[in-house]
């Protein structure tokens, strides 16, 4: 199903002159109205008319997140405050977020591509859309509900709040769709379980909305088996306006990135060079649409690659693979690098192991693996777990090319996050 068919489908070559026109429009408006690109521009000898081909986008300067902090709270601005009508901020771990503003027109327009992308996965305004992800400043609430109600679904802004509240409001509206965290979907699924709910016959959901944070095809496996459903990975970030940057199709089959939104590159985060289509790098976005506040190839540290094939659903805009993780995230244990998602990967696709996990890292480079036990896995019999943990060590060392040690728990006894999942605890640093 198409939301707007002919933007989605729309050829190649018209697709990239939209880009372009849309790309100079971007240019000369920071040029005018944004100082901090206006000095970039000067040091580099830019001037918007120079911009001739969407090649010479990587002409332009890239934005990090540090330019963002430092241009904190609105020196990013392109259009003075009062165009403004919505603020999100980006969650940062330390110090001053990174503060975005929208237009009305950002607004609509974020609105605009989470309808294209939740009507491209079969969704429509019969849908009861249960919104679990936090409202507020995180842009998983409120864009992701903006989105939903332009289709016309039934919206129930229900925050992450408690899983016996959200069971709740499942039950009484006869919810068919679920915006959730993969990390609490594995969660949730446990807390049916524990309550006899059984969600293929209980309740009335069909299709669950996935993102925020990394997660394995494995998990998605996992999410799907457990509630019946078809699970959609969704992709996006509070500086390219949160979710609806890129997101699945009804074949699951990599993310559809919003090209006449965005200029995606990737680039080899080290030389910053363009890596060759199908190759891994790290994902870099221009805004082509936004007015309160453009941004310039912004270093997203998101590592994935370019799916170059054409997507049978007939949709011209390019597909990414799945997110492998960030390219801040990846752990250098005793000199071999390591990302969180390899481990998960291999968790995941034990039956035996539950729905949570932590890798902790302490000492000299010792690596912890503690993981929770799945009804299957904690059968109560010694002689099963010692097996299993040696089978689990093994594994992981064949994935990781480094021997961690394993700590079996008893199922739901890891905290659960209120928010993101935080799956890494680097004690070697404090
Ligand atoms: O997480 C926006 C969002 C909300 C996306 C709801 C999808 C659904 P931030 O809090 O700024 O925004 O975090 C953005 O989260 O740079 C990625 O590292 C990670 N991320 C987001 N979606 C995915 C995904 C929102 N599907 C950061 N797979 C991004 C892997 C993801 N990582």
């Amino acid at each position: 199903m198409f939301w707007d068919q002919e933007l989605e489908t729309l050829p190649r070559p018209a697709l990239e002159k939209l880009q372009l026109k849309r790309l100079q429009d971007t240019v000369r408006r920071v040029s005018q109205n944004v100082p901090f690109y206006q000095q970039q521009f000067a040091a580099l000898g830019i001037k918007p008319d120079g911009i001739k081909s969407l090649d010479d986008v990587r002409r332009l300067p890239f934005t990090t997140g540090v330019d963002l902090r430092a241009t904190y709270p609105d020196g990013l601005l392109a259009m003075t405050r009062d165009h403004s009508v919505r603020l999100h901020t980006s969650s940062g771990t330390t110090g001053k977020p990174k503060a975005l503003f929208f237009s009305a027109k950002d607004v609509d327009n974020a609105a605009e591509l989470i309808a294209r992308s939740l009507v491209m996965t079969g969704i429509t305004r019969q849908d009861v859309f249960q919104n679990m992800m936090s409202y507020g400043l995180f842009t998983g609430g409120l864009v992701m509900h903006y989105g939903a109600e332009k289709v016309g679904c039934l919206v129930i802004p229900a925050g992450p709040g408690t899983s016996d509240r959200q069971l709740m409001l499942m039950q009484d509206f006869r919810t068919t769709a679920i915006h959730i965290l993969p990390s609490y979907a594995l969660y949730f699924a446990g807390f049916l379980e524990q309550k006899g709910i059984d969600p293929r016959k209980d309740l009335a959901l069909r299709k669950a909305f996935v993102g925020a944070e990394p997660h394995t095809e494995e998990t998605r496996k996992r999410i799907e088996e457990a509630f019946g459903i078809d699970v959609y990975n969704s992709y996006g970030l509070t500086e390219m306006n949160g979710p609806g940057v890129a997101f699945e199709c009804e074949h699951k089959a990599g993310l559809h990135l919003w090209e006449d939104n965005y200029i995606l590159e990737i680039i080899d985060p080290i030389t910053c060079e363009p890596v060759p289509d199908g190759q891994t790098g790290e994902l870099i976005l221009t805004t082509l649409k936004r007015e309160a506040m453009p941004i310039l190839r912004y270093r997203t540290r998101d590592i994935t690659s370019i799916i170059p094939e054409p997507c049978k659903c007939g949709r011209t805009h390019c597909r990414l693979n799945r997110i492998t993780g960030r390219s801040d995230d990846m752990l250098i244990v005793r000199g071999v690098n390591i990302f969180p998602q390899q481990i998960e990967r291999v968790l995941m696709s034990m039956p035996q192991v539950g729905r949570n996990y932590v890798i902790i890292l302490e000492g000299l480079d010792d690596m912890t693996v503690k993981v929770e036990l799945s009804a299957v896995g904690f059968d109560g019999q010694v002689e099963h777990l010692t097996a299993l943990q040696s089978q689990l060590v093994e594994k992981l060392r064949a994935e990781l090319l480094v021997k961690p040690k394993v700590d079996l728990l008893p199922p739901g006894s890891l905290p659960v996050a209120e928010g993101k999942a935080k799956r890494v605890v680097d004690k070697r640093s404090i």
